[in-house]
């Protein structure tokens, strides 16, 4: 759905260049959670995120097992998924892993090149190529394993009108809280199991063509207590950017151990989207309960004009307004960024979301890593679970 954000050129195309166009991406299609209820979790998303209602499956369109809700905030398309019996596949996925990521959905020209061109390279299938229609045109669909029991489904559009998919209907609906400002997804994050980095990496990079092109080690991603290790995968036209965290030996139990603890396994860690206006976005997501993680020390600010250098003189925020919402900045060459992170959005402390506001640059907050993970800290120490 991403079709109008531009590809990168922040003299990164050099890097992307190395990437294979096996598996040419046009953006992020749609992100799918497993929930155990997806009404509910739906009206969350509306009356918190400021989701849109977009498209609606169930019983009423002639579904029997499963009914999923999608929804839309700009080009962001997010579908809840519940299962409607006891003998659905989904139910294990949520016995196992609570609620969460199952698919991140990718847009295609051609799905069944991109499913043989993937399982080719040693991708698990999930779904065969299937062709979907309906009055409102076609869609063809394919799907493979990623890390843990997360998928990627390949998506091809091609002339489809409908509402989202065949066998979907629009979803009207009398409630509609206004938008916060959501406009496309970033990143998406995956935590994968000790010593696992570079197998995905390599997976990424054989089988879907992608490069990486950051590395975060141990020695810069650690506080006193914990340590990571994080690579980001790009594919070619810099549109679809999926960091993959590892853990690392620390004194105490890092948040890594304890997603993939509480997850049971490799998933989705976060998912990262992009607003024009931060302030606005989390003043609205604030007013409407979302919960932030604490915010850094008063240090941290102190430090900030000093630590973005050059880079204070091109920002536009205020500093003080920036606080006040506990928003993290950072800089590169390129430009600087604005970021937040919540709290976990379920209850087990596994998938969180970050509003992220790029002015030019193209990093990943490298400079709030500290900072960051001292506040999530803070709150596993009141989980116990920091040990
Ligand atoms: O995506 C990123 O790399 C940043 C920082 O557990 C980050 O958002 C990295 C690891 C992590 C939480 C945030
Ligand atoms: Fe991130």
């Amino acid at each position: 759905m991403s079709k109008e954000v531009k590809s990168v050129d922040y003299g990164l195309e050099k890097i992307f260049k190395g990437a294979q166009d096996f598996l040419p991406l046009l953006g992020t299609d749609y992100v799918e959670f497993y929930v155990g209820n997806a009404k509910q979790a739906a009206h969350f998303y509306k009356t918190a995120f400021g989701f849109q209602s977009l498209a609606y499956s169930g019983l009423e369109t002639g579904i029997r097992d499963r009914v999923s809700y999608v929804l839309a905030q700009d080009k962001i398309r997010l579908v809840l998924t519940t299962p409607l019996n006891s003998s659905s596949p989904i139910n294990d996925h949520i016995v196992k892993h609570g609620d969460g990521v199952k698919v991140v959905a990718l847009w295609v020209e051609d799905a069944r090149a991109a499913f043989e061109e993937t399982t080719k390279r040693g991708a698990k299938p999930f779904m065969e190529p299937t062709l979907e229609k309906d009055e409102h045109g076609e869609v063809v669909r394919s799907g493979i394993y990623t890390y843990g029991e997360t998928v990627h489904m390949f998506v091809e559009r091609k002339n489809y009108n409908g509402a989202f998919l065949p066998g979907y209907r629009k979803w009207e609906s009398e409630y509609n809280p206004a938008p916060v400002g959501l406009k496309y997804i970033d990143h998406m994050v995956g935590n994968v199991g000790w010593g696992e980095m570079n197998k995905w990496v390599k997976w990424y990079e054989d089988v879907m063509g992608f490069v990486n092109f950051l590395t975060f080690d141990d020695k810069q991603i650690h506080t006193e207590y914990s340590a990571l290790m994080s690579k980001v995968m790009s594919n070619g036209n810099g549109r679809i950017k999926f960091p993959i965290n590892e853990p690392a030996e620390g004194k105490k139990r890092s948040q890594i151990e304890e997603y993939l603890d509480f997850y049971e396994g490799s998933g989705v860690q976060h998912i990262a989207v992009a607003t024009d206006d931060i302030i606005e976005t989390v003043r609205q997501l604030k007013a409407r309960g979302i919960e932030f993680l604490p915010p850094p020390p008063q240090a941290y600010y102190d430090a900030l004009p000093e630590r973005l250098g050059e880079h204070m003189k091109m920002m536009k925020e205020d500093i003080k307004e920036l606080q006040k919402l506990s928003i993290l900045v950072d800089a590169d060459e390129e430009g600087y960024l604005l970021q937040i992170f919540t709290k976990p959005v379920e209850d087990r402390p596994t998938l969180f979301f970050e509003i992220i506001q790029r002015m030019g640059a193209q990093g990943f907050g490298a400079g709030n890593f500290k900072a960051l993970f001292e506040s999530i800290e803070r709150e596993q120490e009141l989980r116990g679970t920091l040990e």
